[in-house]
């Protein structure tokens, strides 16, 4: 049958019986499952080969559950606010409002051809103002807390996009999107304080069921580093500025220590460069920073080479800065700190490999045993003292020596022969009793710039009032709108086009009624997708994000799936705001996903990833026109592992088509069957039910498609005589990947007792009985004398081929048989076999 055919059938079936297939149930005393899947940026190109990947596992999941008796919750949205948009809009001179509406309109023609089962009375987008309502809520309970303020921060600016970047979105320091070079700039902006809940997304991780791929990432991501702070004395210091603390993570080598060295735009330089900055001194006094530090210390100080060394580090991106291979730069400071375990004088450095925003922005530095340490000492011939030595030396004069596990403390008279690990909780001991250090942690994740320059987004909802400072919008007038501009071009101030419309920035302060400036920037990406799994539970509700009710029934989300690129960001900041939710007593659980998978990538026929420019892009709509759904569903799944990369391979997909009508031919056969039961064809068929049932639980799609192939054809080559349940059961198994042919195919069998739809049916259970391995002893006769006995497993018994060949290898039967000729072979399954020979 015509595939076109039967897919309008079944769509116009579905549509008009939403319960048959993606309905979700209210009755919450039933066993539920969430299966989740990232919503997409609805683009104008379509929907393309990866989604269709993605959310097809995600349905075959949903599907099956659904069959397995789960109440499903399944349900899509989009996620609309974005640049692609607003930039298409600035092309075509067209309101990005429309624009969006379009291609969420045109997506979800696509996925409901792919039958995909969402619950189509959830879908939210997150550029809806009744949902960004909620966003905007979730910004001020965050003002509200102390987790949001405004703060000027340097940032990378992209000149073409016109837009700040986050580090993330900085690659090799070009524009991720554009791929323009990257600047400086300094701007106000909002910042949302993840770093608080650095612990917690440690800690909440051991309550997932996150694959450790994942969990790595997540952890790598936050980067926690356990060490100490140390405050070393700056010798005849003349500035307000005493002491200089530094962030470790070897406490254990600070014997080594043998110079310091601190980031271009630490407090200490300013003070150098400006004396005025924060130094009792200026008082009265014109004393300028050369002239103090004569006073000091500071042979070899050059004012002038400390002016142009900040100017031009501030020029760097903090990738160039840091990387390990970059040629070390750096100035004497003038200054001298005491190394607190030696006593030494040791030189103060500036340089741009110590970056301000990590740690204290100031180092030790121990060249012995750290690499950066290493380079910069020989570049500017600084001492090296090693402080660790393993057992069969090391060459100090080619390289650092970085390994704590092996080797004992040498050159640090109280520790000497320690391990590092003995030494490290010894010294941090020894820096508490004599109050010069403590242990801390420091932790790589960045607070998270909540700002953009840019149109196209959530409008911040905060007033700036020169009395009452920054004020959030009363919650009862929220949503802000994002009003309807003439031009949404991001402007070269770097402000948003928002700042324009004079009348709508204009406003009251909340607070005093005064004059008051509105908030221009819009929230970044991430706002719209940190909360959306939340609101599909309850997206209606006018009150309170969602009802805490569904909420407790539903949450956490089962199932998770997406890209291995969200694993970081969008997994960690949406995991930050729901456990900020969860401290305000917003919603039910402590983490919002239990299980988190993602899906592989596919490749174009080349092996090559799919681009235009490459020519090798697969198109879901061509091909589903040229195949059918069915046919482009299952061989998704068959490519490969759900997790792997994977070229698209047209033959292998044609071996789906084929193994589809062969499928097909095997239920028409057996159409009006009422034939007995088979007990081998039960054999197959339960081991198959038992294996393929615990392959999609397990994601392993490829494997259970293989198995229903395995089965269909011992099935067609033993041609076994099948009942018309059993028939049932190979068209169940089919059903989450071939909704289609399936249903078609269900309603060929099904009888007034079964549910009206195949998706609606019951998931096959594997008879116990079937699935143990029997064994059966057959007797092997020669010339009617019995003279061996052969055990094979009761499933192989049927093979009369398999089973003769191996009777005749049997060791036993090798005096009997050799030189002989067999004339004849007779078989009895599963009793006996006689050999006649010549
Ligand atoms: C002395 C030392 C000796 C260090 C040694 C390492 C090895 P992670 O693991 O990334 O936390 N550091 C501290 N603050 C820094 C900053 N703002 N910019 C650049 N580097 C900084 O790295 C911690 C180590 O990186 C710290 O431990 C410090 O060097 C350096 F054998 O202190 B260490
Ligand atoms: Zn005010």
């Amino acid at each position: 049958m015509d595939f076109r055919e039967i897919e309008a059938k079944w769509a116009k079936f579905w549509e008009e019986h939403p319960e048959l297939s993606s309905g979700v149930d209210n009755d919450t005393k039933r066993k539920k499952f969430y299966v989740l899947v990232e919503f997409p940026y609805p683009s104008g190109s379509g929907l393309h080969i990866g989604h269709a990947f993605s959310f097809t596992g995600a349905d075959v999941q949903a599907r099956f559950r659904r069959m397995q008796g789960y109440n499903v919750m399944f349900p899509m949205g989009w996620d609309s606010f974005g640049l692609p948009t607003e930039n298409y809009a600035i092309k075509t001179k067209r309101k990005p409002q429309e624009i969006a509406k379009e291609n969420e309109q045109a997506f979800k023609k696509q996925m409901k051809k792919l039958a995909y089962s969402f619950d189509w009375n959830r879908e939210i987008s997150t550029a809806d103002p009744n949902y960004y309502k909620w966003t905007q809520w979730i910004f001020i309970q965050l003002f509200k807390k102390g987790l949001a303020y405004k703060k000027e921060m340097p940032i990378n600016w992209c000149p073409s996009c016109k837009i700040g970047l986050a580090n993330e979105e900085v690659i090799d320091g070009k524009c991720e999107r554009c791929r323009a070079e990257v600047s400086r700039r300094n701007i106000a902006q909002w910042i949302v304080k993840i770093t608080d809940y650095a612990d917690k997304l440690i800690e909440g991780l051991g309550k997932t069921n996150f694959i450790e791929k994942v969990k790595q990432a997540q952890i790598n991501w936050i980067g926690k580093s356990e060490g100490a702070r140390i405050k070393f004395k700056i010798q005849n210091s003349k500035f307000k500025i005493k002491e200089l603390e530094i962030f470790t993570t070897r406490p254990d080598t600070l014997f080594g220590a043998t110079f310091m060295v601190v980031a271009p735009e630490h407090k200490l330089v300013l003070q150098i460069l400006n004396p005025s900055f924060d130094s009792p001194l200026d008082r009265g006094e014109s004393k300028t920073a050369p002239a103090l530090l004569r006073e000091g210390v500071g042979e070899g100080f050059d004012l002038d080479a400390v002016k142009n060394y900040v100017i031009n580090a501030g020029k760097k991106s903090e990738m160039e800065r840091t990387e390990l291979n970059k040629e070390k730069t750096g100035v004497f400071s003038g200054l001298y700190a005491i190394n607190p375990a030696t006593g030494k004088e040791i030189p103060i450095w500036i340089s741009d490999f110590v970056l301000a925003a990590y740690g204290t922005g100031a180092i030790m530095a121990v060249p012995a045993h750290d690499e950066r340490d290493f380079a910069f000492a020989k570049k500017f011939g600084l001492p090296i003292v090693p402080v660790v030595m393993p057992d069969n030396g090391h060459d100090f004069e080619k390289e650092a020596y970085t390994d704590v596990n092996v080797g004992k403390i040498v050159n640090s008279p109280p520790i000497n022969g320690m391990t590092p690990a003995e030494a490290f909780k010894k010294m941090i001991e020894w820096l508490v009793e004599y109050k010069i250090g403590e242990k801390t942690n420091s932790y790589h994740l960045r607070d998270w710039i909540f700002s953009r320059q840019h149109y196209w987004g959530e409008p911040i909802p905060m007033v700036w009032c020169e009395k009452c400072g920054w004020m959030p919008i009363p919650e009862e007038e929220l949503p802000v709108k994002l009003p309807e501009v003439e031009h949404y071009e991001p402007t070269d101030t770097g402000e948003s086009p928002l700042s324009q419309m004079t009348d709508w920035v204009k406003t009251k302060c909340p607070v005093c009624g005064g004059e008051a400036r509105r908030e221009t920037d819009t929230m970044p990406n991430w706002a719209g997708s940190d909360w959306y799994f939340v609101r599909y539970l309850d997206p209606r509700n006018e009150k309170e994000i969602a009802g805490m009710e569904e909420m407790k029934y539903w949450m956490p989300v089962d199932l998770y799936i997406g890209g291995d690129e969200h694993n970081t960001l969008h997994l960690l900041y949406s995991r930050f705001i729901y456990k900020f939710l969860y401290d305000l007593g917003v919603v039910p659980t402590k983490e919002p996903y239990f299980r988190r998978m993602s899906h592989g990538v596919i490749l174009g026929p080349d092996g090559q990833r799919m681009s235009k420019s490459r020519g090798n892009v697969v198109v879901p709509d061509e091909i589903v026109e040229k195949y059918g759904v069915d046919v482009v569903r299952m061989y998704l799944m068959f490519m490969g592992p759900f997790e792997g990369t994977m070229a698209w391979n047209e033959k292998t997909l044609l071996g789906v088509k084929r193994f589809l009508e062969k499928l097909e031919r095997l239920v028409y056969k057996h159409i009006k069957s009422n034939c007995a039961s088979n007990k081998w064809a039960q054999v197959i068929i339960n081991k198959k039910i038992d294996g393929i049932t615990r392959n999609i639980e397990s994601f392993g799609y490829n494997t259970a498609i293989a198995k229903m192939m395995e089965m269909i054809n011992e099935l067609q080559i033993k041609n076994y005589e099948l009942r018309i349940e059993d028939i049932k059961k190979i068209i169940k198994l089919a059903a989450p990947m071939v909704p289609y042919l399936a249903e078609e195919l269900w309603n060929k069998v099904k009888d007034n007792n079964d549910s009206k739809s195949v998706h609606q049916a019951e998931w096959p259970k594997a008879e116990e009985k079937y699935l143990v391995e029997e064994e059966i002893t057959i007797a092997v006769a020669v010339n009617g004398k019995v003279r061996e006995q052969l055990v094979v497993k009761s499933e192989d018994a049927e093979n009369r081929e398999e089973v003769i060949k191996k009777a005749k290898g049997l060791l036993g039967m090798k005096k009997w048989l050799e030189g002989k000729e067999v004339m004849k072979e007779f078989y009895v399954p599963g009793k006996m076999i006689n050999l006649v020979l010549k």
